[in-house]
């Protein structure tokens, strides 16, 4: 469904089979060279959500290679598999061919547990402004998905369940978007999950090297 300009959801687009790949995938990135961790914020805060960055390490506000603010590793470089798969997301979002370009050269990894949520922000630290990809696996969340103005209405509320896909491209790459809600124990464990929620987002950082 188009959710909005550029905002392309589908749902239920990765099998079960591949979902409990990714959750593993996940597991292995969470155990280091830098373990997931409760990112922190310059304002000296902690973001409620756990997060693993592959490729380039996000910390508020920039990509590095190495993860200065946890324990000075080098983040685990970003799987070939995983840009073919990004490629496929665009091509399904957008109608074949239009991933063919698509060179994701981060993912960023959350893990949602009891609490935690993400409030209203933008995701400008990216150079490039290539389509930003989303998979989620397990609970399901209600995703808000806002303008590029505000931080406040209007915006759409949409649930986002295990194996759905989300692109965000063109003009709501640069939309506000928060997650303000996980209900608790609706992961099919088929997915691979018992508990929690797990949300992949692939991204074009526009560096180089
Ligand atoms: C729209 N993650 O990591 S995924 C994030 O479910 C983030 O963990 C949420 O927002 C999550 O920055 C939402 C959907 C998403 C991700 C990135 C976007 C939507 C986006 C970037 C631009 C526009
Ligand atoms: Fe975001």
């Amino acid at each position: 469904a188009v959710v909005g300009d550029g905002a392309v959801h589908v749902p239920g687009w990765l099998d079960p089979g591949r979902q409990r790949e990714l959750v593993e995938a996940c597991r292995e990135w969470a155990r280091g060279p830098v373990p997931m961790r409760h990112t922190a914020l310059p304002g000296g805060g902690v973001m409620s959500v756990r997060t693993v960055c592959l490729g380039w390490h996000w910390q508020p506000y920039r990509y590095t290679r190495d993860a200065g603010d946890v324990n000075g590793a080098r983040v685990t470089p970003f799987p070939v598999w995983l840009a073919e798969l990004g490629r496929a997301a665009v091509d399904e979002a957008y109608g074949e061919g239009a991933g063919a370009r698509y060179a994701p050269d981060t993912a960023l990894v959350n893990f949602y547990e009891g609490a935690a949520r993400m409030g209203m922000h933008q995701d400008k630290d990216e150079k490039s402004r290539a389509p930003v990809v989303s998979l989620s696996i397990g609970d399901t969340c209600v995703f808000r998905f806002g303008n590029t103005r505000t931080r406040t209405r209007p915006y759409t509320d949409v649930e986002l369940a295990s194996g759905d896909l989300f692109v965000f491209g063109g003009p709501s790459r640069l939309a506000f978007h928060a997650v303000p809600k996980v209900y608790p124990g609706t992961a099919d464990p088929a997915c691979g999950m018992r508990a929690g929620r797990l949300n992949i987002t692939l991204r074009e950082t526009g560096l180089a090297g």
